[in-house]
């Protein structure tokens, strides 16, 4: 969704609510994605797309002559590789919530650290570059750090990444204040209720 307001056409896609988990099957939603999973994307001639980066360039090349997925050069493989830089993050967060969530009997320290030295090679990495992060034009690398990032904020406000990565920090705070992020904030529902 973030890309789809960078996009301009956020309001042309019709939202469905799906509850999943990684250690949960919903039914209906199989019948969309065959791995249960979100997102997925029904376009208007009933084909389903899956995962976001396939449904991102998908709305990029169909809206917006591939301003977030540049068409070739070295600005597509820095895209790309920083899509898969912080889309790798993000799995490894998930990963590490679903450990963190286990009774204190199940779970394993030497998992959770290996999650835990993942993502701060991740972050260290992400940090290394930030300047020519903030020099280029926004593309999927962009959205999908500011999402890895938001995402950090949001489960695991006890990981202060900010304190020494000042200028990411600074990066993502500028970014996080576009209308795409702030239309699309995570909403803890289970915690509202
Ligand atoms: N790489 C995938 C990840 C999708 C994903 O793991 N989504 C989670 C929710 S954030 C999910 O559906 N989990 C349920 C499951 O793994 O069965 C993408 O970007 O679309």
């Amino acid at each position: 969704m973030v890309c789809a307001h960078e996009l301009g056409i956020a309001e042309q896609i019709e939202k469905r609510y799906a509850l999943v988990s990684v250690r949960d099957v919903n039914v209906d939603m199989l019948q969309v994605n065959p791995l249960g999973r979100i997102p997925a994307l029904v376009t208007n001639d009933g084909t389903t797309l899956y995962d976001s980066v396939v449904i991102c360039e998908y709305l990029d090349a169909a809206h917006g002559e591939h301003r977030l997925f540049p068409a070739e050069g070295g600005r597509r493989w820095d895209a790309l590789r920083r899509h898969a830089l912080a889309n790798g993050m993000l799995e490894t967060l998930v990963r590490w919530r679903d450990e963190r969530s286990r009774s204190p009997a199940q779970q394993s320290a030497e998992v959770r650290a290996a999650f835990e030295r993942k993502v701060i090679s991740a972050l260290d990495a992400t940090d290394a570059e930030v300047r020519s992060i903030e020099h280029a034009a926004p593309d999927i690398g962009h959205c999908t750090l500011a999402v890895a990032l938001g995402y950090l904020d949001f489960r695991y406000a006890d990981v202060d990444w900010r304190k020494p990565r000042p200028r990411l920090a600074q990066w993502f705070d500028a970014f996080a204040a576009r209308p795409s992020m702030q239309q699309t904030l995570p909403l803890d529902e289970q915690a509202s209720r």
